[in-house]
């Protein structure tokens, strides 16, 4: 019992590309009797859809099947990575998946699949008996690199340090973050004075703004005064001193 080569690479690409995938090859009895690339050729009682004349039993149709690891989407995707590439199509006979068929007889566009198994909980691949042998790797099979989430992280990264220096180079995603990050900042400044401030209504508020301001005015005009009194002689460097500590205990 033996796979060809060109879907046993097949069958190793999806693994890698799906840890965990189940994929099915050689069919059962109940296929034995009716064409199927999952019979084996040149075996007695074994119904092959395609047979090359090399004496050696082979299959060439593998299920690949829907489970945690291979999901609807990725069965969809995968499908389409497979019938959209040249290379790909020259490899297979026909693909089926979920109602479609996709062949050579239909010129690989998708078709209603009118057979009776609809194929929904798995694609089934067949192989062309002409590239059996064909050893190579399946690059359709890979998962496309997605760059958009890696792009958006540098570049949330570069936009974070570009606002960190000061850097006022324009691109809008930069500056989306800045003022993101300004809007965060200014945020938590108004959140720190409601704190402060609860339980005051306006006039409140204002009233003890006044005081503050009040306060620190007074505080200056009396350190200016001490320090108008030093320079005249008529305080000494010791009466300063003790006159700041009273007024820091006061
Ligand atoms: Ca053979
Ligand atoms: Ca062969
Ligand atoms: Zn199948």
């Amino acid at each position: 019992m033996t796979r060809a080569a060109n879907m046993q690479a097949l069958t190793n690409d999806v693994k890698r590309a799906f840890p965990g995938v189940v994929v099915y090859g050689i069919g059962d009895k109940a296929h034995q009797s009716r064409a199927s690339d999952h019979n084996e050729d040149d075996t007695s009682g074994s119904r092959a859809a395609q047979s090359d004349p090399d004496g050696h039993p082979e299959h060439r149709a593998i299920d690949i099947m829907l489970g945690p690891k291979f999901t609807k989407a990725d069965a969809d995707a995968l499908v389409v990575r497979l019938v959209a590439d040249p290379k790909a199509r020259a490899r297979l006979y026909y693909v089926i998946w979920d109602g479609y068929i996709w062949s050579r007889s239909n010129g690989w566009k998708k078709t209603k699949y009118t057979g009776s198994d609809q194929h929904r909980d798995h694609v089934h691949g067949s192989g062309w008996a002409a590239d059996d042998e064909n050893t190579a790797s399946w690059p359709a099979v890979a998962k496309p690199v997605v760059t958009k989430g890696d792009d958006m992280s540098v570049k949330a990264s570069q936009a974070i340090e570009a606002w960190a220096v000061g850097d006022p180079s324009v691109e809008p995603v930069k500056w989306r973050l800045r003022d993101e990050a300004w809007q965060k900042k200014t945020d938590a400044t108004l959140a720190a004075v409601l704190a402060a401030s609860k339980g005051l209504d306006t006039a409140g508020i204002l009233a003890r703004i006044n005081e503050v301001a009040q306060a620190e005015t007074e505080r200056d005009a009396a350190l200016a005064e001490l320090v108008r009194r030093a320079g005249t002689g008529e305080l000494s460097a010791e009466q300063v001193v003790d006159e700041l500590a009273k007024r820091m205990q006061a």
